[in-house]
């Protein structure tokens, strides 16, 4: 099989890999409305146009977290808006190296017939979005896939709808230059061991790239955003170094050495936990030939929107509070993160039973 050689191809080849950049990673900032108004709610604050702005603007402007990311994943409305000084975020993030990225999915649907399983939509228009969104500036793009374990599932249905809507997704971002981000992932819910969620992850990444060498993807071009390999929700937690072991075994099973990087979602993990995990990966001695970072959303933002609590005097120590993140993340990226003073909110479970985006 072929790989997609179009005009992007040298483009999109510079762009993965630079993401995957180690000590860098992603900021997942794309969540859709309705998702930044349940983060907003948590902090008593209104889910309007310029809270979601001050928010952003708050992220994009900490310059010095700014070298730990290399970059952010927006959501269509935050692709078009402007600092309070009215210079494009798109701008403020090109100007410190971070690349902008654009959330491509418009979120999941209930597969008839199957026990709550889900598949991802978003194709309509989706190659004329992507070319809008390369001339806004963005770069690469992401679109996720859900998958949950239960008794029967995943089902082969839903595995194989999933692969194949992230390869078709991957390919349509590729012909319009965008880097497509593909995230496959499995939901921790459950009460699974960690030799379940290994087996299926396992399952899953070998459909998903049977898929995207079907649709001649270019997997240089690429980058893989994986759950952890973790036990269930309502199971016993393991160490760090047994999640790393689980976690970099399914990878190496079924990740091509072609695709640059790997940057992890953070699942409800707490923040301390998500890093911990991340950087007991890295520390692992065997051989990883991808970069192991983070694509993380709550585990990055979580202690700075509460410190922030929608008050412009607490900018700076909400700032700060990301700052640790960032670095804690960037660390863990190199196997050197040696944990921070005990911070509680970091420490916090993020994790929401049946949590629905
Ligand atoms: C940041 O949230 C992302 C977008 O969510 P919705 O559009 O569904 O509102 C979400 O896709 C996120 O990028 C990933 O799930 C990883 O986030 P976590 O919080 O698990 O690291």
């Amino acid at each position: 099989m072929s790989a997609f050689v179009g005009k992007y191809a040298d483009e999109l080849i510079r762009t993965a890999k630079y993401i995957a950049t180690p000590g860098k990673g992603i900021l997942a900032a794309d969540e859709s409305t309705g998702t930044i108004g349940k983060r907003l709610s948590s902090i008593n604050v209104e889910n309007t146009e310029p809270n979601r702005q001050a928010l952003r603007e708050l992220l994009f402007t900490t310059f010095d977290a700014l070298p730990s990311i290399s970059g952010v994943i927006l959501f269509e409305e935050t692709l078009y808006q402007k600092t309070s000084a009215g210079k494009p975020f798109v701008d403020v993030l090109a100007d410190n190296k971070v690349i902008p990225g654009i959330k491509v999915d418009k979120g999941i649907v209930e597969l008839a017939g199957t026990n709550g399983e889900t598949t991802t939509q978003g194709f309509d228009s989706l190659g004329a979005r992507c070319l809008q969104y390369y001339k806004a500036g963005a770069r690469f793009a992401k679109w996720r896939a859900v998958l949950k374990i239960g008794p029967t599932e995943p089902s082969e249905l839903a595995i194989q709808q999933n692969a194949q809507g992230l390869a078709r997704y991957a390919i349509i971002c590729q012909e319009n230059g965008l880097v497509p981000i593909v995230e496959p992932e499995i939901l921790t819910d459950g009460n699974h061991d960690i030799k379940k969620c290994a087996a299926v992850t396992e399952t899953v990444l070998a459909a998903v790239y049977k898929a995207l060498n079907d649709h001649h993807v270019l997997l240089e071009g690429t980058l893989l955003k994986p759950n952890m390999v973790t036990p269930g929700s309502d199971s016993p937690k393991v160490a760090p170094a047994v999640v790393a072991e689980y976690t970099v075994g399914a990878l190496r099973r079924t990740v091509p050495p072609a695709v640059p990087g790997i940057v992890f979602l953070s699942g409800g993990q707490s923040e301390e936990d998500a890093t911990l995990n991340l950087n007991a990966m890295n520390k692992l001695g065997v051989l990883k030939p991808w970069t192991l970072s983070f694509s993380f959303g709550r585990a990055l933002q979580q202690s700075t929107i509460k410190k922030w609590s929608g008050k412009k005097e607490n900018v700076p120590s909400a700032q700060a509070a990301f700052l640790a993140r960032c670095k804690a993340n960037s660390e863990a990226t190199l196997g050197k993160y040696a944990g921070c003073a005990a911070d509680a909110a970091a420490s916090e479970s993020l994790y929401v039973k049946d949590y629905k985006y």
